[in-house]
């Protein structure tokens, strides 16, 4: 171990990584140059209306990671990248939270998001990174298994300089600025978009026939980032923007309909871009296209307990039994109005979320004197002396997320598949078990009541 090395916050190369990697993208995709802007503007005029959430975000110290925040999603093709991937995230402060089964929606994959998980980390900055492993055995035939699986055996997708950093950051339990700076420029290389595809022309048609996943994620040097994804505070303005900036949103936006008080996660995404590629052929050069990266948009509401989580699924079964949006999204207005109208049976005010028990709160005392410390939380709250914020839901959503690869896979079709889901196999190609989020949702408002305990009970005294 090298002598006085000061170590650098992972939360400082996240940062730093997620800003390098936001530059990249817009310099490859303009589009979401265009879209980031917009979803500023959007932003401000939304804080400008609502002070309560003004005051809120400021005291929360949101503005500043509003602006930083987004996800990313990257698909890898083998269980070595995925564990790599893993150590590299960790350097970050990253790391595997939640399993999203979306062979329900007939993709063949199964990911989990890396992502920072503690308050403080939240707080500096949020960056998650969706990551897919490609199924080989959810593919229809075994020559095909084979091919796909020797062509992703000969290639890596992390620089030598990128492997040793990573190296050294678990020798050392850290990086020092300089080491920092080296790592954030070898990583960014494995999330690059490179344009020479390995493969001839034909083993690049006959795996996009099989699925077109297959193909994006088997035929290239390396797990191209496919899309970020701003946040915004209210992702109808985003979406009805859009056409006024020359993009074109898919039809409808994923997850629960426009509420008072937003849960979960509402998504959106606009269609890739057809770009050129060169096929690997002896003596001439083949070119092709291949549509790999595409922007999106979220809105992040309040985490779900269980019980809230359960209704949500159920209600959005039901919303999808009545009315599935078609492939050419002719029926959007169709699905969006049985979205509302199921969806009013889910309380939309933070007083019933709470008292039900559907959603998480941080609760902290007001400062409001004379406490009675005995008194139970819900007194507590209901006079004031205590207040419950709702805790912001960092993950994912299995149903949304096949909707995204869905429709950036040129089908907006809504199927339902039977559900293969692999947990396990998951995590022993990831060499660790993911985190539960919902564990982490809890013990954060855990936390929180016992820390309102704390601090009356020290008042008192
Ligand atoms: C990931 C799609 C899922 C999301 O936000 O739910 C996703 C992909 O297309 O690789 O990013
Ligand atoms: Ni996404």
């Amino acid at each position: 171990m090298s002598a006085n090395k000061t170590i650098v916050s992972p939360d400082l190369v996240r940062t730093r990584f997620s800003r390098a990697m936001s530059d990249m993208y817009r310099a490859e995709v303009p589009q979401y140059g265009t879209l980031m802007d917009l979803v500023r503007t959007v932003n401000l005029d939304v804080r400008r209306g609502d002070a309560l959430l003004d005051r809120r975000l400021r005291d929360n110290d949101e503005i500043e990671r509003l602006e930083l925040e987004r996800h990313g999603a990257i698909r890898v093709g083998t269980a070595a990248e995925l564990a790599t991937m893993r150590r590299l995230f960790a350097v970050m402060g990253m790391v595997p939270v939640g399993y999203y089964d979306l062979s329900v929606a007939g993709v063949p994959v199964h990911s989990t998001a890396f992502r920072p998980v503690d308050a403080e980390a939240l707080r500096r900055n949020p960056f998650r990174v969706f990551t897919s492993l490609l199924r080989l055995d959810l593919l229809p035939d075994e020559t095909l298994r084979r091919e796909a699986a020797e062509i992703l055996g000969s290639r890596s997708i992390f620089t030598s300089g990128c492997l040793d950093l990573i190296a050294l950051a678990e020798r050392d339990g850290g990086l020092d600025a300089a080491e920092a700076d080296a790592f954030v420029a070898e990583a960014l290389e494995t999330f690059r978009w490179q344009s020479e595809a390995t493969v001839p022309a034909e083993v690049y048609a006959r795996l996009r026939k099989v699925h077109p996943l297959v193909a994006d994620i088997v035929c290239f040097k390396g797990p191209h980032i496919n899309h970020l994804t701003p946040r915004t505070l209210d992702i109808d303005a985003v979406q009805d923007g859009m056409p006024g900036k020359g993009i074109t949103p898919k039809a409808v936006i994923e997850g629960p309909p426009r509420r008072r008080v937003p849960i979960l996660l509402r998504q959106t995404s606009f269609r890739a871009l057809q770009e050129p590629i060169r096929f690997r052929s002896s003596g001439t050069a083949e070119n092709g296209t291949h549509t790999a990266r595409f922007g999106e948009i979220e809105q992040r509401g309040v985490a779900l307990t269980p019980k809230g989580r359960a209704l949500y699924d159920r209600l959005l079964t039901e919303v999808r039994d009545r009315v599935q949006v078609k492939p050419d999204g002719s029926n959007a207005a169709d699905y969006s109005a049985a979205l509302a109208e199921v969806f009013r049976a889910f309380p939309d005010d933070e007083a019933t979320l709470r008292s039900e028990g559907l959603a998480y709160f941080r609760y902290a005392p007001t400062g409001k004197p004379g406490a009675p410390a005995e008194a139970d939380l819900d007194t507590l709250v209901a006079s004031g002396f205590v207040g419950a914020e709702p805790i912001t839901y960092e993950d994912f959503l299995p149903v949304s997320a096949a909707g995204i690869f869905a429709s950036n896979l040129g089908d907006e079709g809504q199927r339902n598949h039977t559900r293969r889901a692999a947990r396990a196999a998951f995590e022993r190609d990831l060499g660790a078990t993911v985190t539960d989020e919902d564990a982490l949702y809890a013990a954060a408002e855990r936390a929180s009541i016992a820390a309102v305990r704390a601090a009356l009970a020290a008042s008192m005294r």
